[in-house]
């Protein structure tokens, strides 16, 4: 690689607080709640709450629609001035719910072209849209990515909901591991940054994360994040109910430090709400819930 080259990939990585421990100090992200709907169903997930790919599971974010969304990002640009970037990840599927998603992205683009746009989804939907994610100009896009052996993922998937049919069991995961990994190929292509996220799962593919890191570093991705699975009974998942329990610090850092050695490894993620607002560390939503901001004028002047 040219310098040059170096020199915007590293301006790229070193405002995006996810992508950069370092920057996760001073730039802030800001996540808008407007896709509600899911195609897959992750034995981890209880949809009543947010996306657990990103989010901690038990939290409720208020839904937006797209011209909301825009306007909570311009109050809180006014607000917060090391915002730096935008990101969608749920409630549900970001690309289940492309209408919306994609308008959402339109106007941010065009009221607030200098803040970075962040997708992250399951994969399912994303060779179908990677020609609209790069028109839009998205920067980092994160897919979550738990295993690279559907006899695996059919312990994590009980279905995949792909063009209007539903898929159970293995044959469904096939088809979510072809398109993760047809994404992957299309983002490295078209030069976007990918992350991917697993949720690390004790006894179901705790082992096999060394594998799914070789082949995701194959493929191009820039950074993995291994997240620890929470689980518990109240939250009325289905590893909840059977009392699947999540690793503990000392089983996750083994893990991660297993696969440091091959590629970037994210150890600063907070898991955050589909509304986050802030710094990682600072979470500031509940600041700038709906009845708030919709109040609030944008002070925000390009
Ligand atoms: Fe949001 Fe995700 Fe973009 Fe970051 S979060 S869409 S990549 S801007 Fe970051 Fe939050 Fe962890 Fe996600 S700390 S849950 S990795
Ligand atoms: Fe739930 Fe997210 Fe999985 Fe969909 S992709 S089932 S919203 S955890």
């Amino acid at each position: 690689a040219t310098p040059e080259i170096d020199e915007k990939l590293k301006q790229r990585i070193e405002t995006h607080p996810c992508y950069s421990e370092e920057a996760h100090h001073h730039y802030a992200r800001l996540h808008v709640a407007v896709a509600p709907a899911c195609n897959i169903q992750c034995n981890y997930c209880n949809r009543k709450y947010d996306c657990a790919n990103e989010s901690r599971p038990g939290v409720v974010s208020e839904l937006l629609t797209p011209e909301e969304a825009a306007h909570k990002v311009l109050v809180i640009a006014g607000k917060i001035p090391q915002l730096t970037v935008l990101g969608i990840a749920g409630p549900g599927d970001p690309l289940a719910n492309p209408e919306k998603t994609f308008r959402t992205f339109e106007l941010i683009a065009e009221k607030a072209p200098e803040i970075k746009l962040c997708l992250s989804t399951n994969g399912l939907m994303l060779p179908e849209y990677i020609d609209r994610i790069k028109q839009l100009n998205i920067d980092h896009v994160t897919i979550t990515i738990n295993m690279v052996d559907p006899e695996i993922g059919a312990k994590i998937y009980p279905w995949v909901h792909y063009k209007r049919k539903r898929y159970r069991g293995i044959e469904g995961v096939k088809i979510l591991h072809e398109k993760q990994m047809e994404g992957l190929q299309a983002l490295k292509e078209a030069d976007i940054l990918c992350k991917v996220n697993s949720v690390m799962i004790p006894g179901i593919n705790d082992e096999h994360l060394l594998e799914v890191n070789k082949v995701i570093r194959e493929k191009g991705a820039f950074l993995h994040n291994i997240m620890p699975l929470i689980s518990a009974p109240e939250h009325g998942t289905h590893f909840g109910l059977t009392g699947q329990r999540g690793p503990t610090p000392a089983e996750l850092k083994a893990v991660q430090d297993n696969c440091a050695g091959n590629m970037k490894m994210m150890r600063h993620c907070r898991q955050c709400r589909a509304d986050a607002v802030g710094l990682l560390g600072e979470d500031r939503s509940l600041e700038f819930t709906k009845d708030k901001f919709m109040e609030m004028t944008p002070e925000y002047d390009p």
